[in-house]
């Protein structure tokens, strides 16, 4: 049995020794080392072939290597081959930190300090106490309900929307499209941990951010087709937004000489938000493959009808 990794090498190097070692019996190729062809039944790629029939003819699974799948054309993968996304804890610890550290840079005025110190200037600003910022995240999957378990402990007030809404303790869920206007009039902070899909592409746009209070602000931590990224700085200069903190933009990387790089309420990250970690990828996909082995559900298992 043979498993291809076509992603990052230098991780797929980690990925390999981890393999060695759990997974002695499986012979593990990273791209583009990938033996005969006809011998792979498993990918993991960030971007898979273009036509992953044909360049590997007997492929049962294709993996993620990330959480999202918006980059696989999935159309182009048949039916009998189950698309898995990954779901493992360094992924959500990765983003649990960064979305806490970005809450912070704007509840504690950290970019205001910033300026004042580079005047030279000492003043102390009014600190608002975390139960009257109000929080809300787009999503609650994987990502979305870690990152609001973590700030409800801080204080926040807290709320989250999906199609399904949720059930997390101590924040007020939101179901479905009847209750976003909702959510939005209550949120002066909000974070976007959406996958990127044919219903959520561009929904991040004017006519979303005109139903937030003015003066919020947000988090863009889930694809960069999300947001509508003139929309964004037209609601910057006229205040309706604050401050936004982007860590996936569109495209990336984005290009140089950009307005967003150099607006002084926009911080931006290369979308290294959180990362695939290889201890708990290679353990999950393992747990996968003896799942498929036996016929059992697959963990991430992608439903191609919702896209996510
Ligand atoms: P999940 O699939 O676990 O959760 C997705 C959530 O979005 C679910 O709550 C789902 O609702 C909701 N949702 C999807 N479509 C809609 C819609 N049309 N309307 C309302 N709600 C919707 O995903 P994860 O939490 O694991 O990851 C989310 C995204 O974060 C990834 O797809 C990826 O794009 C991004 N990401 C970014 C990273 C970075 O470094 N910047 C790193 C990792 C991921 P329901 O529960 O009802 O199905
Ligand atoms: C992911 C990512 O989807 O890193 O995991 O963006």
């Amino acid at each position: 049995m043979a498993f291809l990794y076509k992603a990052d090498p230098v991780r797929g190097a980690q990925w390999g020794a981890l393999f060695a070692q759990q997974a002695p019996d499986i012979a593990f190729h990273l791209w583009p080392d990938v033996g005969d062809p006809a011998a792979i039944r498993y990918l993991a790629a960030w971007q898979p072939p273009d036509n992953p029939l044909e360049a590997l003819p007997n492929l049962e699974v294709i993996f993620s290597v990330g959480a999202g799948v918006d980059q696989f054309d999935l159309s182009r993968v048949p039916e009998h081959i189950p698309v898995v996304r990954m779901i493992e804890p360094g992924i959500a610890q990765g983003m649990v930190e960064y979305v806490t550290q970005a809450v912070l840079t704007i509840h504690r005025d950290v970019a205001a300090y910033a300026a004042q110190q580079a005047r030279q200037e000492w003043k102390a600003r009014h600190v608002r106490p975390a139960s009257s910022r109000r929080i809300g995240v787009l999503g609650l999957g994987m990502l979305g309900t870690a990152v609001l378990e973590r700030l409800r402990l801080f204080g926040f007030d807290c709320a989250g929307w999906s199609r399904s809404g949720g059930q997390i303790e101590g924040v007020q869920c939101h179901a479905g499209a009847a209750a976003l206007d909702a959510f939005l009039a209550r949120t002066d902070i909000l974070v976007c941990l959406l996958p990127l899909t044919q219903e959520t592409q561009g929904m991040l746009d004017a006519a979303l951010f005109n139903k937030l209070p003015r003066g919020a602000s947000l988090i863009q931590t889930g694809r960069g087709p999300h947001l509508n990224q003139e929309d964004l700085l037209a609601a910057l200069e006229s205040g309706q937004l604050d401050t936004a903190i982007l860590d996936v933009t569109d495209p990336e990387p984005l290009p140089a000489g950009h307005a967003l790089w150099t607006h002084p309420r926009v911080r931006i990250t290369p979308h290294i938000a959180s990362a695939t970690r290889p201890e708990g990828a290679v353990e999950t996909v393992l747990e996968n493959l003896r799942r498929h082995e036996r016929g059992l559900p697959l963990i991430g298992q992608v439903d191609r009808s919702r896209g996510y």
